[in-house]
């Protein structure tokens, strides 16, 4: 299962509205296929492992072997056909898979669909890794509204000025190429016109690998005074200005619920300013923090999370955190 989670990594970003799935076929304790789910519309997890397993090996070996996924195999049809008749169609006796599918269309079906037919079935291995991965599949599937995850850099004194004649960055290149794979995890990019006026930022995916069989997020620029926007600024004016969008800030949860349900996309990226972070924080949109905290003191004014403020405190869950160079990126969630 670890491997097969291994597999579904590859799929973080891509496979919206689909979650990431992977998938591991073993045959006495060999590994002889494995696959990930690519793109909505393409084959699923389980597809691509026994593909993989009918080059490697041949259909007739596959017979009696047990693929490991991460996610419960799908029993009805969507874009795809149902993963748990491919299954049984290949001749795979033993099914084991991870978490039980947040869609009602398939949410613990497939135990009774697979043992109806003589395939034995093991639920919830390694479960809890399962479900992280594939939280804003869930939170769009059960709420409407996409995982969203605020990224903020700032100083060790909390600040988001930088110091005088130092150019626009706090953080530096290994933590800005860690910004692209945060990038590469969701489907839209919001910032406000204020951050767009103050930073001309590109807010794009532009690594290459990140980019192959994909499309760059969407740029969302929240603003009520569009007039106020410098159109000369490279997010309205680069190759990928067609993925840039302005929206009216009065409606954020219309803003969010549309993403989901007009354009698919299940994670979106906060970068911008403490106003606006502030806002999101207190009305409750936030699901992630990633802060880069980079060394250097800058005495400013301006703070990162210019919110209400949290008068009982707020102890965010699962904190974890990462070296990127000099810099250090924390990571966790909102407990709501
Ligand atoms: C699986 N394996 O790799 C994935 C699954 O429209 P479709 O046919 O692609 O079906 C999409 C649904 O299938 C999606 O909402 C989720 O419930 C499940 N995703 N299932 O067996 C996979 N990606
Ligand atoms: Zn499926």
């Amino acid at each position: 299962m670890r491997r097969a989670l291994e597999e579904a990594r590859k799929g973080v970003g891509r496979t919206a509205p689909n979650p990431p799935v992977g998938a591991v076929i073993v045959k006495e304790g060999r590994e002889i296929g494995a696959g990930w789910h690519r793109r909505a519309g393409q084959p699923h997890a389980e597809r691509e492992a026994l593909a993989d397993a009918r080059t490697r090996v041949g259909a007739e070996a596959i017979r009696g072997a047990t693929i490991f996924v991460t996610l419960e195999p799908c029993s009805t049809h969507g874009r795809t056909p149902p993963c748990v008749d491919g299954i049984r169609e290949a001749g795979i006796s033993r099914v084991v898979y991870a978490a039980t599918d947040p869609n009602p269309a398939h949410a613990g079906r497939a135990e009774a669909a697979l043992q109806s037919t003589g395939v034995a079935v093991t639920a919830g291995v390694l479960e809890a890794e399962a479900l992280r991965l594939i939280r804003p599949f869930a939170k769009a599937m059960g709420t409407g509204l996409p995982w969203v995850i605020w990224k903020t850099a700032m100083s060790l004194d909390a600040r988001l000025t930088r110091p005088p004649g130092e150019g626009m960055w706090l953080t530096r290149a290994a933590a800005r190429a860690r910004v692209q794979s945060l990038r590469a995890e969701v489907g839209a990019v919001v910032t406000s016109g204020a951050t767009v006026r103050a930073d001309r930022p590109r807010l794009d995916l532009r690594e290459t690998q990140y980019l192959e069989g994909r499309e760059m997020p969407w740029r969302i620029v929240v603003s009520d005074l569009p007039d106020s926007l410098p159109m000369n600024a490279p997010l309205f004016t680069d190759a990928n200005r067609h993925r840039t969008r302005i929206v009216p800030a009065g409606d954020p949860e219309g803003m969010l619920r549309r993403l989901v349900s007009e354009d698919g996309v299940n994670a979106v990226l906060l970068e911008c300013g403490g106003r606006m972070a502030g806002r999101w924080m207190d009305d409750g949109w936030i699901d992630e923090v990633v802060v880069f905290l980079a060394p250097l003191l800058c005495g400013g004014a301006v703070a990162p999370l210019e919110g209400k403020g949290f008068p009982a405190g707020l102890r965010l869950r699962e904190a974890g955190f990462e070296r990127c160079g000099m810099d250090v990126m924390l990571r966790a969630l909102v407990d709501r």
